[in-house]
């Protein structure tokens, strides 16, 4: 990515839950693109609009970073990206520019339901099994509470059956993947949606004439399908 491109570079993940609404709501405010699977980079034929596919995980910092303008992703990654950025003394300021309208769920920390659950002090010195630590940590130590936080990559859902956690903090939507694990919710420690982000330092004149352009046209489809 050339950061000194006039062309506005907006990140968005490449295949994932947030894909699809995110190419869908830049097309609807007017943007095209043609999409190659393969290609991390996809220029738009009718605006200086680049698109960054990438991870997810990716997103904020490439945002905090300034490497690209805008970002396209899950208030959940930003706050986790955001709060281990701070712990460990690198940028991690972002503007917000839009909540939207897709990506809704929460992260819960949830037990086996054959486990009795009094509060959040019942936690207090159990593993929990999360791929979000920072919220995690943050959660428990505003509580008082100081859990053992097993950080594992994936499948965190089938961690208390396996015996390699007693809790877990993971997302939700439906609740569907809880339940067929024997699961269930028991505190929600956020809750979460898409959200456009700028880079910290004002963007130059002609990119922010683009973001000006764009951010009404985004209210405007919002609204419309409300
Ligand atoms: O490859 P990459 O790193 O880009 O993708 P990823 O696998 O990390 O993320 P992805 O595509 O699964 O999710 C992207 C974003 O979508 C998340 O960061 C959230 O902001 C949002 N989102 C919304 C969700 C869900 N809903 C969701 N239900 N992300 C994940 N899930 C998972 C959850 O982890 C659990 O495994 O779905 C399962 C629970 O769903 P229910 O419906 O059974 O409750
Ligand atoms: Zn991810």
């Amino acid at each position: 990515v050339d950061k000194n491109s006039q062309r506005l570079t907006i990140a968005i993940q490449k295949s994932g839950r947030l894909s699809k609404e995110s190419i869908a709501l830049l097309q609807a405010c007017g943007f095209k693109f043609s999409l190659h699977e393969a290609r991390l980079l996809a220029h738009s034929s009718n605006q200086p609009v680049d698109l960054l596919r990438v991870r997810d995980d990716d997103i904020p910092g490439l945002v905090m970073d300034g490497v690209v303008d805008l970002g396209l992703v899950g208030e959940n990654v930003l706050e986790e990206v955001r709060l281990e950025r701070q712990a460990t003394q690198l940028a991690c300021k972002v503007q917000r520019l839009r909540a939207l309208d897709f990506g809704q769920c929460r992260l819960s920390i949830a037990v086996p339901k054959e486990e009795a659950y009094g509060g959040i002090q019942d936690l207090d010195g159990k593993r929990i099994a999360t791929t979000y630590p920072y919220l995690l940590q943050n959660y428990l130590q505003q509580r008082g509470v100081s859990a053992n936080n097993a950080i594992l990559t994936g499948s965190v859902e089938v961690a208390p059956r396996a015996g390699l956690a007693d809790a877990i903090c993971d997302l939700v939507s439906t609740g569907a993947t809880l339940e067929a694990n024997g699961l269930v919710e028991k505190e929600v420690i956020f809750r979460s949606q898409a959200q456009l982000i700028q880079r910290p330092e004002p963007l130059s004149a002609a990119k922010q004439a683009i973001v000006d352009q764009l951010l009404p046209r985004i209210d405007g489809v919002q609204m419309a399908r409300e």
